[in-house]
């Protein structure tokens, strides 16, 4: 197992849309344990491929209080969507900012999981939101792209600035 790096706003390859997973087998379930060890480890609700710099249709997601009801949703697809609600959002890859994004509240969505099985699974509330958040990962999309240009300007100056920062200590 190992603790992947997450790639943060502005990175550019954060906007790759994802190609969907062709076989799953072990190099697969390895990828899909190291991306929980990093989610847990975080700590976050959800994680994407793509926010460790790989490009396939996987996300994995636990939004319980103890950590003992991982789910991985590979090639995920939202058949249905039902209400609104708006939640405070917060991302891995946008360390330190949260914003309002409104969302379905209800979701049906399908899936293979970890052993190939086709799921259907009706979600709802925070994790119906986190699944969507993940979803939009695959295809390019961030939270902030939800946001005012503006804020979106200021937070991606602030990252900018604190990721300089890091790569002079580095130095
Ligand atoms: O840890 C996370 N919390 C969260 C809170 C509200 C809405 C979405 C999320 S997902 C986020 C982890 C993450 O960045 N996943 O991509
Ligand atoms: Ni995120």
């Amino acid at each position: 197992m190992a603790k992947l790096k997450i790639l943060e706003f502005p990175d550019p390859r954060l906007r790759t849309k994802a190609s969907p997973v062709e076989v799953v087998d072990d190099d697969l379930r390895a990828l899909i344990a190291d991306m929980f060890e990093t989610m847990y480890a975080a700590p976050g609700i959800g994680l994407a491929a793509t926010q460790v710099d790989v490009h396939k249709r996987l996300l994995v997601t636990d939004i319980s209080a103890n950590s003992d009801a991982p789910l991985a949703l590979i090639n995920p697809v939202i058949l249905e969507k039902d209400g609104l609600v708006a939640t405070d959002e917060g991302c891995l890859s946008v360390p330190g900012f949260y914003e309002e994004v409104e969302r379905a509240e209800q979701i049906k969505v399908r899936f293979l999981d970890r052993d190939g099985v086709e799921v259907e699974l009706e979600a709802e509330g925070l994790q119906a939101v986190c699944i969507q958040h993940e979803i939009d990962h695959l295809d390019g999309k961030l939270f902030v792209d939800y946001i005012s240009e503006a804020k979106r300007q200021r937070i991606r100056k602030k990252l900018l600035k604190e990721q300089r920062q890091l790569t002079a200590e580095a130095t």
